[in-house]
Order: C-alpha cells, then sequence, then structure tokens
C-alpha cells in the first residue's frame, strides 16, 4: 500500500515539474522585453543569386541550381566580429541568426546532415564564429530554424509541385529536428530557438507542443516563440495563449497590436527581402526609428533584418542606416530601453514609453506649436522638457496636457518629449488618441 502511494506521489511530482517547464522564467522574459531591438539576419548560398531565402528555390532559381549553390558557397570577407560590432553600433542587444531555412541548408557544423557549410568551399562554423563574437561584445546569441525543410527526404512536403517524396517519415524528421536543436542548445548555447515554417499540414499542435516541452526540458532558460507550436496563425503573429506553446507572439512585416500584457516582438525588413537582393529598396531613417518606436510603444520588441552578400559582408549603406540608428539612440535611448509600452497607444503622429514617474513621447509630426493630448487629473505632471533639452512650457487641466513644441526645438525624425509625474506612470490605463 505505501509502495502504491508513494508511486503516484512520484507520479504526481512529476507531471507538475514538467507541467511547469511549459513556462518562461519570467525575469529571462522581462531581460528580453527590456533589450527591445535585435538584429535578425538571412544568410545562406542563396544570395549568389541574389534571390529569396527558401521561396525561390524551384521558382527564380532551379531546384537543382538552387540545392548545389553550397558547393560555389565561399563568403571569404565574412567577418562576424564586424557583423557583432555592426550590431551593436546599431544599439540592437540581440541577435537572430537563420541556421536553417526552409531550403534545409544547415549554416553550422552539424551532425546530422551533410548538406552544410563544413561541406561547402568555406569550410568553417560560421554560427560558432558569431556565437563567439555575441558572447566578446555582450550581445545576446539567438538562432532561427526553419521546421519546415523542403530538401528533406522524411520532411513529406517540398516547395515546388509535384516533387514526390518516397521517404516521408514525420517520425523520423522530428527525431532529426531534436537533434538538430539539441545541437543549438547544448554546443551553441542559443539563448533563443526562433522558429519558424510551422504552417504546413505535416507540423502539428501535438508535435508543438511536445517539442516545446523537450526543449525546455533540455534548457529551461532558452526563450522559445510561438511559432514552434500552431498558435501564430498568419502573419498578425497573434498573442501568445495557455492553448499553444510559445514565450513570445511574432507578428512579421508589421508593429504588433498594442499589447502590454504578454511579449510579442514584431520581425521586419530594413529592406524588402529577407536575403540579400541586389539594389533592393532600402527604409528610410525616418521609416527605420518610427517603426522601432512605434513597435516599442505598442509594448514590443523589434527584431529588425538585414541580409548580408555571398562574399560575407553587409552592404555599407545598410550598416550606414544602422549606424545613424545607434546614434538616434545613443542620444534618446532612455525613451526605449527598459520602458513599458503606453500609455497612449501609438498612432501615425504619435507614439509613447514609460517608466517609474516618466512618461516618454514620441512625436512624428505636428500640426502647430501646441500639443494638446488627454490626460487623467491623478497624474500630475511636474515638469515637462526635451529629452536631454530643453524645457517646455505646459499646463494641466483634469483631463487634459497642453504642451508648446516649439519649431526649433523638434527633431526632423522624432521629437522626444520627457514628463515627470509624482506618481508611478505604470498606474495610467492606456489611452486612444
Ligand atoms: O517564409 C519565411 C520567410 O522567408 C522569413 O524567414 C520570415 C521571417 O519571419 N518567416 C517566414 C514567413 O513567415
Amino acid at each position: 500500500m505505501k509502495t502504491l502511494f508513494f508511486a503516484f506521489a512520484l507520479l504526481f511530482l512529476t507531471l507538475t515539474i514538467s507541467a511547469q517547464q511549459k513556462q518562461a522564467n519570467p525575469e529571462l522574459i522581462k531581460n528580453f522585453q527590456d533589450m527591445k531591438f535585435g538584429m535578425f539576419i538571412h544568410w545562406g548560398p542563396v544570395t549568389l543569386r541574389g534571390a529569396e531565402i527558401g521561396w525561390s528555390r524551384g521558382h527564380q532559381v532551379a531546384a537543382d541550381d538552387y540545392d548545389n549553390l553550397y558547393k560555389e558557397f565561399n563568403p571569404v570577407l565574412f567577418d562576424a566580429d564586424k557583423w557583432i560590432k555592426t550590431l551593436k553600433d546599431a544599439g540592437m542587444k540581440y541577435l537572430v541568426f537563420t541556421t536553417r531555412h526552409h531550403d534545409g541548408f544547415s549554416m553550422w557544423d552539424t551532425k546530422f546532415s551533410d548538406y552544410n557549410i563544413m561541406n561547402s568551399p568555406y569550410k568553417k562554423d560560421v554560427l560558432m564564429e558569431l556565437k563567439n563574437a555575441c558572447d566578446k561584445y555582450g550581445i545576446l546569441f539567438g538562432t532561427y530554424y526553419s521546421i519546415c525543410d523542403w530538401s528533406h527526404p522524411n520532411y513529406p512536403l517540398s516547395n515546388i509541385k509535384g516533387v514526390d517524396k518516397p521517404d516521408a517519415d514525420m517520425d523520423k524528421f522530428y527525431t532529426f529536428l531534436k537533434n538538430q536543436t539539441k545541437e543549438l542548445i547544448e554546443k551553441y548555447d542559443t539563448k533563443i530557438l526562433w522558429f519558424d515554417g510551422e504552417w504546413e499540414e505535416p507540423w502539428t499542435h501535438e508535435y508543438g507542443k511536445n517539442f516545446y516541452n523537450y526543449l525546455k526540458g533540455l534548457n529551461p532558460d532558452v526563450l522559445i516563440n510561438n511559432r514552434v507550436d500552431k498558435g501564430r496563425k498568419g502573419m498578425e503573429g497573434v498573442t501568445i495563449s495557455n492553448e499553444f506553446a510559445g514565450d513570445f507572439a511574432t507578428p512579421e512585416q508589421r508593429v504588433g497590436a498594442f499589447d502590454i500584457e504578454n511579449p510579442w516582438e514584431s520581425c521586419i525588413t530594413i529592406c524588402k527581402q529577407w536575403a540579400w537582393k541586389p539594389n533592393d529598396k532600402m527604409k528610410s531613417l525616418d521609416q527605420c526609428i518610427q517603426t522601432l518606436l512605434k513597435t516599442v510603444g505598442g509594448g514590443g520588441n523589434l527584431l529588425f533584418n538585414v541580409g548580408p552578400m555571398m562574399d560575407g559582408r553587409m552592404e555599407q549603406r545598410q550598416i550606414d542606416r544602422l549606424k545613424e540608428m545607434g546614434n538616434w539612440l545613443k542620444k534618446y535611448g532612455k525613451s526605449v530601453y527598459g520602458t513599458t509600452g503606453g500609455p497612449y497607444k501609438p498612432t501615425n503622429w504619435i507614439s509613447s514609453t514609460r517608466k517609474g514617474d516618466k512618461i516618454y513621447l514620441h512625436l512624428f509630426s505636428l500640426e502647430n506649436d501646441e500639443l494638446k493630448i488627454p490626460l487623467p487629473g491623478s497624474a500630475v505632471v511636474k515638469n515637462c522638457s526635451i529629452l536631454k533639452g530643453e524645457k517646455l512650457k505646459f499646463e494641466q487641466t483634469k483631463k487634459e496636457l497642453i504642451i508648446q513644441v516649439p519649431q526649433n526645438l523638434r527633431d526632423k525624425i522624432a521629437t522626444t518629449i520627457v514628463l515627470d509625474l509624482n506618481s508611478d506612470s505604470g498606474k495610467i490605463k492606456p489611452i486612444e488618441i
């Protein structure tokens, strides 16, 4: 009888502990949210053709040509130190690098696939070099990993119509996924597993939940996005929920919806294409900074994507744009890092963040010299000034704050104003303008 009791107690304890591993470490989530700004990098042999990674296989680039590009791939000018220095100079705090996209090519020295960079003319483990450079510069090291793999014989689907997969076997493929991601955790100590390619039919909610728990079992502190499971539901990225696994939501190519309760991160390209494309259209500095400020103003992080070239260099114009963002953040970063979104929900002309007894306003345009915004009388403004600049004249009624913002004090990209309150800014409910 006693043995039976202890057996049940042990089973209950095991189930309880395993259930606990489904939650992310709240402190690590808060650190991630406080970072606000990361670099996404999409890179692979496809840059030899300047076409989109994964999607161009069998379309803009013939499949046979695409799948053999690695035999030419020799990025002799790759310099992990330069890449991570560029990331840091941009004011970014973390990296997410494409280790294996939908095309199935592994950009690291993996034991589980010969289709990897060690079998290219380059023969070096770029992932380990990036990890070491991130450690050197104090940058959080994260890895993108595609669940779907259109070239893998055991993955049932291909992105090319009519391609037969006689060796399709999802259980074998799931073992492959577990083996490779175990390498990313145990050999490269990735802090973020950024999944993608989860939307296709062979990957089920069951696989997603089990995979999340397996990974958390290897390292409970690794952050895992909501694309490990089936909860993303398209490009809106949908916020995380108890129904689906994942530690943060992932809206794509858009600023996510205002949400200061659940962690989310918008992934957006600095150009049009994810992977490098010659003469691709690049966002202006205004667009870059305002995208960042609307994202953090909505409570999210921005994962901003660059696509390095076939020879291993990032384009100088992208390096220059990122440096300009870093210069802006050197001056006004206090209104970004470690803040919470709101209280004013972002619009096309204003965004806001807050921390302690301060509210930061980011004005993208102003019709005249007077700014009028709603503010509950319980939030009493003691001072109002340009962040690191001049004091501004203001008056407050029971429901409104009126600030004089003369033209000569404005920043052409985003005028940053700081309001000193007599109370905690976190108490103010979100305000729609
Ligand atoms: O198909 C991919 C795409 O190539 C790119 O990697 C983006 C980045 O989030 N994710 C997928 C589309 O949702």
